[in-house]
C-alpha cells in the first residue's frame, strides 16, 4: 500500500468540473492542473486540453524516469519528464514539458503574446514590482498558510496566524483596487487567488478572519472571489474535506506538507 494521500484522487466538481469538461478536446497546449496556472489559462482564453492526474500518487507517467525505463527508452526525455518532481501544474506545450505554476504563468504571456489580458504589466518597472510581490506570496503568504494548516498546538497557530496576517496586511497595503495594480487584473491577483478561495478552511479551523488583516484586505479578497476565472475552477467545498482534514491534523504526506513538518522551504 502507498502513503495514505494516494487514496484522494481530487477530482473536479461543481463549476471546475463544467470547465474540465469544456476542455477535452486534444490542443497543442496539455494542461495538469492547478489552480494558479489555471486561472490564468481561463482569465486569457488560450485553448488547453485539460488532463487529470493524481499528483498525491506519483503516476510513472508523469515521474518520467520511471515512464522512459518503462517504454524502453523510446520516449523523449522532455516529454517522458512531465514534473520529475511530480507536482502539478504542469504543462506539456508541443511535445515539450514545464512545471512550476509561476513559471508556467510567465511561459503563457510569453508564448502567447496575442491573448489578453496581458497579465504582467507591460512597464518594466511595472513587471520588476509585479515579480517582488510574486516573490513575497511565495515566501511568506504560502508558506504560512501552510503552517497555520498543519500547526497543531494553540500557541503555534497563533504564531502561524499573525504570520499570515502580517504576510496578507503587506499586500493589501499594496493593493491600488479593486484588484493589486488597480483595474487590470494581474498574475499577483492570479497568485494569491488560491489562498483566498481556500481561507474559510483556517477560518472555520484556525480562528482566522479576514478583518484581522485589514478592511481593504476584505475587499480585496471579495473582489478577487468575484472574478470570472476564479469562480470557473473551484470545486464545491466538500470535495476539499477529506484533504484538507489530513493537512489540520498534520497528516499530509504531500511534499508541502513534509516540507513544513520538516521546517524546510516548500518546493
Ligand atoms: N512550487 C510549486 C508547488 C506545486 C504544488 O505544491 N502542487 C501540489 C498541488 S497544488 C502538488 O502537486 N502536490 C502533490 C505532492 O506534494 O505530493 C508550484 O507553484 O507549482
Amino acid at each position: 500500500m502507498g502513503i495514505p494521500d494516494e487514496q484522494i484522487f481530487p477530482h473536479a466538481t461543481g463549476a471546475a468540473e463544467k470547465t474540465v469538461a469544456d476542455h477535452q478536446e486534444p490542443q497543442e497546449l496539455v494542461f495538469y492542473s492547478g489552480w494558479r496556472a489555471w486561472i490564468a489559462l481561463e482569465e486569457k482564453g488560450i485553448p488547453y486540453q485539460y488532463k487529470e492526474v493524481n499528483p498525491y500518487k506519483k503516476e510513472a507517467h508523469f515521474l518520467g524516469k520511471a515512464f522512459s525505463e518503462l517504454s524502453g527508452g523510446i520516449c523523449s526525455n522532455s516529454l517522458a519528464a512531465i514534473n520529475p518532481k511530480g507536482l502539478v501544474p504542469a504543462i506539456e506545450y508541443k511535445g515539450k514539458a514545464l512545471y512550476e505554476s509561476l513559471i508556467i504563468c510567465e511561459f503563457f504571456e510569453d508564448a502567447y503574446p496575442s491573448y489578453k489580458p496581458n497579465l504582467l504589466p507591460l512597464d518594466p518597472f511595472d513587471r520588476a514590482i509585479a515579480r517582488i510581490w510574486l516573490d513575497h506570496i511565495s515566501k511568506a503568504v504560502v508558506p504560512s498558510f501552510h503552517r497555520i494548516l498543519q500547526a497543531q498546538d494553540v500557541e503555534k497557530q497563533a504564531v502561524a496566524r499573525e504570520e499570515l496576517n502580517e504576510a496578507f496586511r503587506k499586500v493589501a497595503k499594496e493593493v491600488k483596487g479593486p484588484y493589486f495594480f488597480g483595474l487590470e487584473f494581474s498574475l499577483v491577483d492570479v497568485a494569491i487567488a488560491p489562498w483566498i478561495t481556500r481561507d474559510y478552511i483556517i477560518e472555520e479551523n484556525r480562528g482566522y478572519k479576514r478583518s484581522d488583516v485589514s478592511d481593504v484586505w476584505v475587499a480585496y479578497t471579495e473582489e478577487v472571489l468575484k472574478r470570472d476565472s476564479v469562480i470557473k475552477t473551484i470545486s464545491l467545498k466538500e470535495h476539499y474535506a477529506e484533504i484538507y482534514g489530513r493537512y489540520l491534523r498534520d497528516e499530509a504526506q504531500s511534499e508541502a506538507a513534509k516540507a513544513i513538518r520538516a521546517g524546510r522551504v516548500i518546493p
